[in-house]
């Protein structure tokens, strides 16, 4: 048995903000079913395609375990058939621009009357405000939701980060509201309106610079290299480099083999509690006794300092040498780890968050697993379906309709 088995699914996400949100809870046993425009499907199937004539990795790793109903519910066949589904299933899950799911006839009152226990839960870019109707894509959220302002070097513009907090970010935000509606329904019986906005998303996950924003009013944040530096703050919280954003020093610093290894990096944090181990292990034991050294608002205005010591001693060694020197002595570290390295990892193919998946279109893939371990509720990671794959199976076994039926639904071209 699965977490999530019995619940039923329709999914209307597409790109990846969605999509992220419902291959989890398909992930956890709930029965997604993907409604795609016929002929057409989720636009990321033909985006950044790597296998002429297949669906690219972009949708493969982004939809499995999941089934692929077509359906066209802007004309009227299709929309009974999503009527079918809007009463068969528990939750409707979309990110369509603002208004789609309402010019369609879809409206959130007209979906209670289909279903009172439905749950509609969407992702929009932005809550309700001045910019509601906008059309969103991850980067945009990552800039107004604060990630962008708060990411880079401090003398260098705004940043975005490889990690897609906006999209996949969003979609995990909304899995939770989905199964904290579900857990409520439970006990009113009713449903409810879920909503994700991504900018409200990426501010969440910048929190703690919130956090400094507050603390910048009250004087300059010492624990930043920019204070150590005698550069001043300005109104808002800066760009931080690498600084760590928990108040121990911390910076990425050069390892063996950086001259031609882009990634022969080490994260390195100088933890107050193991001073005197980062001190024994950078080779600097009078560091420990010394006042000027010895208490962390000593080392305030010599971080950078301090940090080109210690990268003269992780040049000497390789990012995986650091990490071994200095896990026993409990100083954190944290190799850079490339895409390559990751896909190679055999810890994590053991544990499911790597897996290889067979596509029978496109051949073997390499996919990322669920990342949520539940013991008591095993993900199987299955491919990604076809285009209408399951358009027959969905109709017959899930909506009730006959095989009379059916062949008229397709021949209105609905499907
Ligand atoms: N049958 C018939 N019509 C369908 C359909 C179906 N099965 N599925 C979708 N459509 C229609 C929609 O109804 C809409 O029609 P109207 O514009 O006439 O109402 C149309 O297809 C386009 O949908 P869309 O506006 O959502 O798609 P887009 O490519 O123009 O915009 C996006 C994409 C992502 C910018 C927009 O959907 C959006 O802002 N979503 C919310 C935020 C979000 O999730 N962003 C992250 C995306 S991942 O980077």
């Amino acid at each position: 048995m699965k977490a999530l088995e019995g619940v039923k699914i329709l999914d209307f996400t597409h790109v990846q903000s969605g999509p992220t949100c419902t291959q989890l809870l398909a992930w956890f046993g709930a029965d997604c079913i993907k409604v795609e425009r016929p002929g057409v499907g989720d636009a990321t199937r033909k985006q950044l395609v790597d296998v002429e004539g297949a669906d690219s990795l972009y949708f493969t790793m982004l939809n499995h375990n999941k089934r692929s109903i077509t359906l066209n519910t802007k004309e009227e066949t299709g929309k009974q058939v999503l009527e079918r589904l809007v009463k068969e299933c528990d939750v409707l899950v979309e990110n369509f621009a603002p208004g789609a799911l309402d010019r369609m006839g879809f409206t959130w009152e007209r979906i209670q009357e289909l279903n009172p226990r439905m749950i509609m839960a969407s992702v929009k870019g932005f809550g309700p405000g001045p910019y509601e109707d906008c059309k969103v894509y991850e980067n945009v959220a990552q800039c107004t939701g604060g990630s962008a302002s708060t990411t880079g070097f401090l003398d260098g513009p705004p940043t975005v980060t490889g990690a897609q907090i906006g999209d996949s970010g969003t979609g995990l935000h909304l899995a939770l509201g989905i199964v904290t509606a579900l857990y409520q329904r439970e006990k009113s019986g009713r449903g409810q309106k879920v909503l994700a906005p991504m900018q409200d998303s990426v501010l969440n996950l910048c929190r703690v610079k919130l956090r400094d924003q507050q603390r910048l009013e009250k004087g300059p944040l010492e624990e930043y290299s920019q204070f150590g530096k005698g550069i001043p703050f300005g109104e808002a919280t800066p760009r931080a480099g690498n600084d760590s954003g928990g108040g121990q020093p911390g910076w990425i610093v050069k390892c063996k083999g950086w001259e031609t290894d882009p990634n022969a990096y080490v994260y390195f944090i100088t933890q107050a509690a193991v001073w005197k181990n980062v001190c024994d292990v950078i080779g600097k034991p009078e560091w420990k006794e010394d006042p000027e050294y010895a208490t962390p608002p000593a080392r305030l205005n010599k971080v950078a300092a301090i940090f080109d010591t210690v990268e003269e001693w992780t040049k000497t060694k390789t990012k995986l040498e650091v990490m071994d020197i200095c896990n026993p002595l409990n100083i954190p570290c944290g190799p850079i780890l490339s895409m390559k390295e990751l896909a190679e990892e055999p810890s994590l193919r053991a544990s499911g968050t790597i897996v290889e998946v067979d596509h029978p279109e496109r051949g073997p893939y390499l996919s990322v697993g669920c990342p949520v371990k539940l013991s008591d509720s095993e993900v199987e990671v299955e491919r990604s379906p076809l285009l209408g794959e399951h358009t027959d199976e969905i109709l017959g076994d899930v909506l009730g309709y006959s095989a009379d039926e059916i062949a008229q639904i397709k021949q209105s071209g609905a499907v």
